[in-house]
């Protein structure tokens, strides 16, 4: 069908440029390099921006940029996941999808490139693409069969530009009079193809048009879901427990002390989810079932009529480093989770709680900590307010004196009572251990690592955790000298955080001020570093400051 020898040639049925050239070459002898590959870039901003458009109205996660993400972050082996953590901390989720953009525009360049030759190789390449991006938004474990909607039509829509663009780059010239003055134009001997520069360029203009307007359109309509105005017009019942004032006295409210309270928009953030689960009240389910005698599906109204406590728990993720940010404190309220277990009826020989949230991920819990008595709850509130659609709206856990992965199960949907020696949590695989109790750790937050102070009186503070036992002592050194006990603020209970300060008289020179604190079993922290996998990071906080003369 190709009857030139370099490629440039067409086929016997039209003009290029009028889209009847089929898997025929695009005149890779007259179209540069430079724009084949600015064909391939818009034509995946297209089928971006289409799949976006489409997303809108399926569903977020759809988005097969999105799906790709999420696929790595479930895929990709523990330590690039920690490698990631630690050098990006909070931003890792951007960073990537930033990463997988980039490297699919990357790709689509080369494409438009070898496209110029033979347009089907464009067009199998971006299918293999589509097939990449479908294949990961339809494993996700929350998948619909309508979800490789956006995927489908984005890639038709870039498959289309690809081809548009490309036969708008070359047009036809004629060295032969006559045939000029008979339309229909059709290919013949003495007709040239060049390389027409301004139609590509008004053509590239025109596709990042459509591909912004239809990422803008597909956002626009995702974040005007229903989800979060079914949040903001919830009222919640009182505690049938409620937790009464804090002790006065609970925030020493020293400039640069963490607060004792963290407000919801400033309380840290971890989880898998590229893009946040939206969990519709109206249809969200609870099951609990396994090793249970009477299995339970409740709803969300089910969940509400039930008396709720209210308690005041500090949250600690496991990967948080010694001195790291990733501990926030809140007053939750929530049905206790004993209480809907004791109705099922926990069957002899359970010792772990495998929950699941909406979005697929799977937490295992130790059953006798949340059956002790503590204030392990179902939680619908934080801080006063319906739980943040990021905290895990509609309903999520919290144990206190379990780290987060362990425990604080967001969007959570299912419940199986089972065994540690029969199921397997999410991060179980992924080197983190099946059980995590919290460790007793302090922090320093003031003054500053690195801070330069001025001579004479200055606090020292920060804060201390040992959920569920309780801090009892904590102290601090400077310069390697004798260990001085801090005056430890007031507290609600054993499950928060505590405050704590200590007057400095600083002197001029370099200091190393180290702090460790002691908990209710009377164990003592030791300088034994500990790094956060697998079970939690162990050792001293150190801060160094400056005093000069
Ligand atoms: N659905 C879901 N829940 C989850 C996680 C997750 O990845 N997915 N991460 C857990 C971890 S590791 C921590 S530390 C806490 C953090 O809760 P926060 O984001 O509300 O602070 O959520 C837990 N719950
Ligand atoms: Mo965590």
């Amino acid at each position: 069908m190709d009857t030139s020898s370099d490629g440039s040639g067409r086929g016997s049925s039209g003009v290029p440029g009028q889209g009847s050239s089929g898997g025929s070459g695009l005149g890779s002898a007259v179209v540069p390099a430079w724009a084949g590959a600015l064909a391939g870039l818009c034509a995946a901003l297209v089928a971006l921006g289409i799949a976006q458009l489409v997303a809108g109205f399926t569903a977020p996660a759809a988005f097969p940029v999105i799906a790709v993400g999420d696929a790595l972050v479930d895929g990709a082996p523990a330590p690039v996941k920690d490698w990631a953590i630690r050098t990006f901390g909070e931003n890792d989720k951007p960073v990537l999808v930033a990463g997988v953009f980039v490297v699919l525009l990357a790709v689509a360049a080369g494409l438009g490139i070898l496209a110029r030759r033979k347009l089907w190789y464009g067009g199998a390449g971006l299918a293999l693409l589509g097939l990449a991006g479908g294949a990961a938004v339809l494993t996700r474990p929350d998948a619909g069969q309508f979800d490789v909607l956006p995927t489908l039509v984005g890639l038709l829509a870039g498959y289309w530009t690809l081809k548009w663009l490309l036969g708008r780059a070359t047009t036809t010239t004629t060295t032969a009079v006559e045939s000029a003055e008979q339309p229909p134009v059709q290919w013949a001997p003495g007709m040239e193809l060049s390389f027409d520069r301004r139609r590509l360029f008004t053509g590239a203009g025109g596709a990042a048009v459509v591909a912004g307007a239809g990422a803008a359109l597909g956002r626009a309509w995702s974040t005007g879901d229903g989800v979060e105005s079914a949040r903001r017009s919830l009222t919640l019942p009182a505690a049938a427990s409620p937790a009464g004032p804090l002790p006065a006295g609970v925030d020493l409210k020293l400039p640069g002390l963490t607060p004792f309270v963290t407000p919801n928009q400033d309380f840290y953030r971890v989880d898998t989810a590229l893009i946040v689960p939206r969990v519709d009240p109206a249809e969200w389910r609870l099951r609990i079932h396994g090793l249970v005698d009477r299995p339970i599906e409740l709803t969300y109204d089910d969940l509400l009529k039930r008396p709720l406590t209210e308690a005041d728990i500090t949250l600690t993720c496991v990967s948080n480093e010694v001195g790291g940010p990733y501990a926030g404190n809140a007053r939750w309220l929530g049905v206790p989770m004993a209480d809907l277990l004791r109705q099922a009826g926990v069957a002899a020989g359970a010792d772990m709680l495998l929950s699941t949230s909406q979005d697929g991920w799977t937490c295992g819990t130790l059953l006798d900590v949340v059956l002790d008595g503590r204030d392990a709850l179902f939680a619908v509130a934080m801080n006063g307010e319906v739980l943040p659609v990021t905290h895990g709206f509609p309903v999520r856990q919290v144990v206190p004196g379990l780290y987060g992965y362990v425990s604080a199960t967001k969007w959570v949907v299912d419940v199986k009572v089972t065994r540690f020696d029969r199921d397997e949590a999410y991060w179980t695989p992924r080197g983190w251990s099946a059980r995590g109790p919290i460790k007793t750790q302090s922090r320093i937050d003031l003054p500053r690592d690195g801070a330069q102070l001025p001579k004479g009186r200055t606090k020292i503070a920060g804060v201390a955790w040992a959920q569920h036992k309780g801090v009892e002592a904590v102290e601090v050194r400077i310069g390697g000298g004798p260990w001085q006990q801090a005056r430890l603020a007031a507290t609600p209970g054993p499950d928060t955080w505590r405050q704590w300060e200590l007057d400095w008289d600083a002197v001029a020179g370099t200091h190393t001020i180290e702090v460790r604190a002691t908990d209710a079993t009377g164990y003592t922290q030791t300088p034994q570093r500990a790094d956060p996998a697998p079970d939690g990071a162990a050792g001293w906080h150190a801060v160094r400051v400056s005093v000069p003369a």
